[in-house]
């Protein structure tokens, strides 16, 4: 169809030239790129179609407006289609305030060029990065483990702010999803724990195409994926052609009119709609057509052979009259309402406004406690629980919860009205993973991308269980809160299997994530004022099961010193150093204990608390080299976890004091002797790094 036959168009070959437009986009952009996944753009362009000219409320002039519908391709390599849809509809850009640019967050141009560098078109959708894209997609199953946490964060505000005559928010959540979002254990973690809660403003689509990567899906997966969405309590739809405009929008109104549980709707699709040697293979996966092969299928979409990147007269039109107008309507109807209740409930819509901009309210840090020199102290479980119960009573829209692990992980919040989150009660800030760590991170990602502040607990052992979401935490650039407690051998009894040994170094790894291992009650508080202060960074708040003592701050230097990562805690009187002691958590108090006894032989000896190398890092070289000094050469580092990065901070003539092999099962005094976490042997160590350096 071409743009002088546009008048006669009846709207029927409007949506097939629309259609059309997003596949051939999605075919040239990866042709021209010689890289990508035509295949489910080409199969999935009729869904995406349907979905958001028909359904989605989103106002492509407003992609932030809070209460818009939420899209998440979690099949990720179809980025094409997503970026196609936002190319079509006009989807605004935003700026780093999250404020409309006016500018479109995809241009032709863009998709020109995809997967080039410093482009808006990455390989895979990257939230913050390109305008309209909700979280970032690509590792399969994340997505989908992310909308549990929008569907919740939806819930949570209706209820919370929702007042008679104001629905401020009421919006649905949708995800495309494909075999291997399926396979992945953190999709079906998610489903359960969404089909629990009974959320009923979220729905997948399922690309059901028969094909992954390597082949034919029943090389691995032949189950019935219906049914084991029954049994989780979902409603289940089915549509036999992913063509069918028609059974797909009746399938989209059937999840609309399903209000007691979340919907899958299973799409009969062809991986590669329409070419005619790659169509249902996965050779249509994961790499280019072909020149040749682009010409046939062009020729059997009826479209122009030659012509690449054609957006026919007529289709921006299409989109501008069916999602933009719908979604503009809405947007504008939701402002008038938001301006009505800013008059009436003042308090709580300047609540939802400094939400949307990651603020905090005035005041959120009143209350929160100082702990007395206690030679026996509390554990930093015990003193974390308590700050967070503190900070949750000036933040309300702080919340979260663990993977069955409140108990220990100390991260239930008991203040009263703090209620909990559950099938009918949505107002509840106490969430209820259950043993789901992997969906709990990815849930708490999409809570996070939703602008709520969220947190979740779980031994730090188990941050491997979660480990991929806390990563795209650090990618997309969001302040999601990881609470780990249960943090070395000193947990005790529960052995190897619990005891973390490789954990520390594997999140320092992570570009952009605040890891914070404080070391007394009073480190506990600087260290949460530090992570409710982020904005763009996730935050993993490493703490101990066991007891710690609170360092007398009138003898040793003050616990702010947090907010610089890490500081002297304890200092040679003339602050002349032989000798730097430094640890993070549990080990600062055997370093004190080390240095207190060489002070006592005439040895002078500093002490470096270390609770964040994150931040340390980012300090001036004049305050670097205060703390530690370039010219003091004997250092120690002490830390019951593995070495791996401490000889950035020892040099070559330090000692580390570490795990090099995993734990074991006993008490705790045991464990310490055996592995050598004594004064006796910091001394010892201090000694012979003082005998190295000279
Ligand atoms: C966690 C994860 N493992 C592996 C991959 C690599 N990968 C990308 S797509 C894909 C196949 C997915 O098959 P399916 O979801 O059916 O997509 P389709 O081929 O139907 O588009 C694989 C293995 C990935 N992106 N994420
Ligand atoms: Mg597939």
């Amino acid at each position: 169809m071409v743009a002088s036959e546009q008048t006669l168009l009846t709207s029927k070959q409007l949506d097939t030239l629309s259609i059309n437009t997003i596949r051939t986009l999605a075919i040239d952009a990866v042709q021209q790129a010689n890289s990508g996944h035509p295949g489910a753009p080409m199969a999935l362009a009729p869904v995406a179609y349907c979905l958001w000219q028909q359904f989605l409320r989103l106002d492509p002039a407003n992609p932030t407006w809070p209460n818009r519908d939420r899209f998440v391709l979690s099949n990720g390599h179809a980025s094409m289609l997503l970026y196609a849809m936002l190319y079509l509809t006009e989807v605004h850009g935003v700026n780093p305030e999250y404020e409309s640019t006016g500018e479109f967050a995809v241009t032709l141009d863009d998709i020109k060029r995809f997967r080039q560098i410093d482009s808006r078109t990455p390989g895979h959708p990257e939230y913050r990065h390109t305008a309209g894209v909700e979280t970032t997609t690509g590792p399969l199953g994340q997505g989908i483990g992310n909308t549990v946490g929008m569907a919740i964060a939806a819930h949570w505000l209706a209820a919370n702010f929702n007042r008679p005559g104001f629905e401020i928010f009421k919006y649905n959540v949708y995800a495309f999803c494909g075999d291997g979002d399926l396979m992945e254990g953190v999709g079906a973690e998610a489903a359960s724990l969404a089909g629990h809660l009974k959320l009923p403003n979220l729905c997948w689509t399922y690309d059901n195409n028969r094909i992954t990567l390597d082949g034919p899906a029943d090389w691995s997966f032949t189950e019935d994926v219906g049914e084991r969405f029954r049994g989780y309590g979902w409603n289940v739809i089915h549509v036999i052609d992913a063509n069918d405009l028609d059974a797909l929008a009746k399938a989209y109104n059937n999840f609309l009119a399903t209000t007691d549980r979340p919907t899958l709707i299973v799409v009969n699709s062809h991986i590669g709609y329409g070419s005619p040697h790659k169509q249902d293979t996965n050779e249509a996966h994961g790499e280019p057509l072909g020149e040749e092969e682009v010409r046939l299928t062009k020729e059997n979409y009826g479209w122009p052979e030659d012509a690449k990147f054609l957006v026919p007269d007529g289709v921006l039109e299409n989109f501008r009259q069916g999602i933009g107008k719908r979604g503009h309507d809405l947007q504008k109807k939701w402002q008038a309402s938001f301006a009505e209740y800013t008059k009436k409930f003042p308090e709580l819509a300047d609540q939802i406004n400094r939400m949307q901009h990651r603020e905090l309210p005035d005041g959120w840090d009143k209350n929160l406690p100082t702990f007395p020199a206690d030679a026996k102290g509390m554990a930093t479980r015990d003193s974390g629980g308590k700050v967070l119960n503190v900070l949750a009573q000036s933040v309300p829209w702080l919340m979260g919860g663990s993977a069955d692990l409140a108990t220990s992980d100390r991260t239930r919040l008991k203040f009263e009205g703090a209620g909990d989150f559950q099938p009918g009660s949505y107002a509840g800030r106490n969430l209820h993973f259950g043993v789901r760590e992997h969906a709990m991170a990815g849930a708490i990602n999409g809570l996070a991308v939703s602008k709520i502040r969220p947190y979740c607990g779980t031994f730090f052992n188990f941050t491997d269980y979660m480990k991929p979401a806390v990563r795209l935490a650090a990618l997309m650039e969001i302040p999601t809160i990881f609470i780990y407690t249960h943090d070395s051998i000193g947990l005790g009894e529960d052995g190897p299997t619990h005891q973390p040994i490789d954990q520390l170094a594997m999140l320092r790894a992570v570009p952009g994530l605040v890891l914070l291992r404080p070391a007394d009650a009073n480190e506990v508080v600087e260290a949460w004022k530090v992570i409710m202060q982020l904005k763009h960074e996730p935050a993993a708040l490493v703490l101990t099961r066991q007891a710690l003592p609170t360092f007398d701050r009138s003898k040793y230097r003050p616990a702010s010193g947090v907010a610089k990562g890490a500081y002297t805690l304890a200092d040679a009187p003339d602050g002349k150093p032989e000798v730097i002691l430094m640890g993070t958590g549990s080990e600062v108090a055997l370093c004190v204990t080390a240095y207190e006894q060489l002070q006592s032989e005439g040895i002078k000896a500093r002490v470096v608390s270390m609770p964040s190398w994150d931040i340390f890092e980012k300090q001036s070289d004049d305050y670097k080299k205060q703390v530690l000094p370039p010219a003091i050469k004997a250092r120690v580092s002490v830390e019951a976890a593995s070495t791996f990065g401490w000889s950035q901070y020892v040099g070559p003539t330090g000692k580390m004091i570490g795990m090099h092999r995993f734990g074991a099962s006993a008490p705790i005094k045991d464990l310490l002797k055996k592995f050598g976490f004594t004064p006796d042997k910091v001394v010892e160590a201090a000694r012979a790094a003082i005998a190295a350096s000279k």
